[in-house]
C-alpha cells in the first residue's frame, strides 16, 4: 500500500468513527458512507476470494505477485486492466458487476463479488 493511500484510509476511518461512533467491520468507510474493500493478489490467488459489499462500494485490487494479473469478468463486462507487480486499481461496484471474476491470464484464479443489502 502506498503511504499516501494508507494515510487517506486512516483519515477515512477516523471520519467514520467520528460520525458513527463505531469502527467499521470490513474495509474502510469513506465520508460518503461507502466502503473501500481491499483484495490482495498473491501467490496466484485473490485474497479474500469473496467480497461482500453494497452497490456503490469500491474494491481495490493490489498485485503483490511478480507476474501480471487482472481482475476481469468477461460476462459482466468489467476489468481492472493489467496490474503489474505493486499496481493497484480501484473500481466502484455496480449491481451488474456482481458474480464471479477471474484473472484473464490465469483463469484458475477465481474471485467473487457478492452484493448484500
Ligand atoms: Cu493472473
Amino acid at each position: 500500500m502506498h503511504t499516501l493511500s494508507r494515510r487517506a484510509a486512516l483519515s477515512y476511518s477516523a471520519a467514520a468513527l467520528a460520525v458513527t461512533g463505531a469502527a467499521p467491520l470490513f474495509g474502510h468507510v469513506k465520508p460518503d458512507g461507502t466502503t473501500e474493500h481491499h483484495v490482495s493478489i498473491k501467490d496466484m490467488k485473490f485474497d479474500p476470494p469473496t467480497v461482500e459489499l453494497k452497490v456503490g462500494d469500491s474494491v481495490s485490487w493490489k498485485n503483490l505477485d511478480l507476474v501480471n494479473h487482472t481482475a476481469t469478468s468477461a460476462k459482466a463486462g468489467w476489468s481492472t486492466g493489467v496490474l503489474k507487480k505493486g499496481d493497484a486499481e480501484s473500481l466502484v461496484i455496480t449491481a451488474e458487476m456482481a458474480g464471479a471474476y477471474v484473472c484473464k491470464y490465469h483463469p484458475q484464479m477465481k474471485g467473487m463479488l457478492v452484493i448484500v443489502s
